[in-house]
């Protein structure tokens, strides 16, 4: 069987695992989860806290974590290169700077966006924002820098590192925290440059639930109640 992603909307950071499916061109499904709605408790076998993206391989293993779903595409055909080789140096640079992206990037956000889950007291609340605010501003810093050596994130040429940053490096400009073209041209430049690639688009429309042309193996969607017989196997 195809495996199947689960990606959250409104703008989940899932939108990178759906850009590397397309991009890797094998049949594959989606399963959408609306992350502002409750959660069907079914979903807490998938992910125990309920987040996306999880991944429901063609051999029926659940792989939580954008980090180990990612590293699982890029290795999953060599010839369609997402990854780098094991114990190169471009490899070892994929890893830092997905592990930038997930570990120090993506959790700024967490605050920025749901800042009572984080902090009750306003007071408090609005000393914590100012701070993820100067910590956003750090992390984009980080990525401006980065791609002041080269066109692509990690490695030298396209990567699972890309697909990433197109799904969270849009979050600054959904919260109004700056003017990406000013503030950080290079990281504007390389998302205008990814949302003309057909596998971006795709994971647009698919957000959107426009009508979505996969350039890859999109075979469509499942249910979560259509994946129950899988998932309990
Ligand atoms: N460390 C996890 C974080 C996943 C995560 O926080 N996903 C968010 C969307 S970007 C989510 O599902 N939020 C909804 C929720 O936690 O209820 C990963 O990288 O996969």
């Amino acid at each position: 069987m195809e495996p199947v992603l689960f990606y959250g909307v409104p703008h989940g950071c899932s939108f990178g695992a759906i850009v590397a499916l397309e991009w890797l061109g094998r049949p594959y499904r989606l399963s959408r989860v609306e992350m502002l709605q409750a959660r069907d408790p079914a979903y807490l076998g998938v992910n125990p806290v309920g987040a996306t993206p999880a991944l429901l391989t063609a051999d029926g293993r659940v792989i939580n974590e954008s980090l180990a779903i990612l590293q699982h595409l890029a290795a999953m055909d060599l010839n369609r290169p997402l990854g780098f080789a094991q114990g190169s140096a471009a490899f070892d640079d994929l890893n830092y700077m997905l592990a930038f992206l997930h570990a120090d990037f993506h959790p700024v956000f967490g605050m920025l966006f749901q800042p009572a889950k984080y902090v009750d007291d306003p007071a408090a609340q609005a000393n914590a924002l100012d701070k993820a605010r100067v910590k956003a501003a750090r992390a984009y810093g980080r990525l401006e820098a980065r791609l002041a050596d080269g066109e692509w994130l990690a490695g030298g040429r396209r990567s699972v590192a890309d697909a990433y940053f197109a799904g969270v490096a849009r979050w600054g400009a959904d919260l109004g925290l700056f003017d990406l073209a000013s503030a950080f041209p290079r990281v504007h430049a390389h998302l205008r440059r990814l949302d003309a690639d057909p596998a971006v688009a795709f994971a647009h429309a698919v957000e959107d639930a426009t009508p979505a042309v996969s350039a890859g193996g999109f075979l469509g969607h499942v249910t979560l109640e259509d994946l129950k017989p899988r998932l309990a196997a």
